[in-house]
């Protein structure tokens, strides 16, 4: 098992679009594992592919108190099924310290293939629904800041920019 290092923006690795996985085999779980164990570590709720500088369509969540409800989804696919908008306060592991309301649609179903290469489907709510449309941006290249003003994304692309400088 292995931490691996998490980008943060504005690295423009995180502008990656990641390609949909082929075959789910051995190397697609041992990052799998790799992925929960850097998740945990962090700690965070969930973690994307992209933010290990992997651009594979692969997501991991655990949004249990217990780090015991662990959920994988590869290729993930998501379907807004109404139009109700809850907002509700985001962070990010590539974006840390930082805290913002984002909008996104409350009711979502999600197709995926678990680590076995299996299709399932979900009706997640409350934060996994967030959670799971976090992750699918970030498949997509898109980060929580993108949602936010240009004022308030530029301010915290300075500090966080500030704050690379010193650690090196
Ligand atoms: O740990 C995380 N918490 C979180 C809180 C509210 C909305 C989304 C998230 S995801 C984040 C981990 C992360 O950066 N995933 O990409
Ligand atoms: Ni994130």
């Amino acid at each position: 098992m292995a931490i691996l290092t998490i980008l943060e923006f504005p690295d423009p690795r995180l502008r990656t679009v990641a390609k949909p996985v082929q075959v789910v085999d051995g190397s697609i779980r041992r990052l799998i594992k790799d992925m929960f164990e850097t998740m945990y570590d962090a700690p965070g709720v969930g973690l994307a592919a992209t933010q290990v500088n992997i651009h594979q369509r692969i997501v991991v969540i655990d949004v249990s108190d217990d780090q015991n409800q662990p959920l994988v989804f590869i290729n993930p696919e998501i379907a807004v099924l109404d139009d109700t908008l809850r907002d509700h306060d985001e962070g990010c592991l590539s974006v840390p310290g930082f805290y913002e309301q984002v909008e996104r649609p409350e009711h979502v179903r999600v197709k995926a293939l678990n680590e076995h290469g299996e299709a399932f489907e979900l009706e997640p709510d409350g934060l996994t629904a967030v959670c799971i449309q976090h992750e699918l941006d970030h498949l997509n290249g898109k980060l929580f800041v993108d949602y936010l003003s240009s004022i308030k994304r530029q301010r915290i692309r300075r500090k966080l920019e500030k704050i690379h400088k010193q650690a090196l």
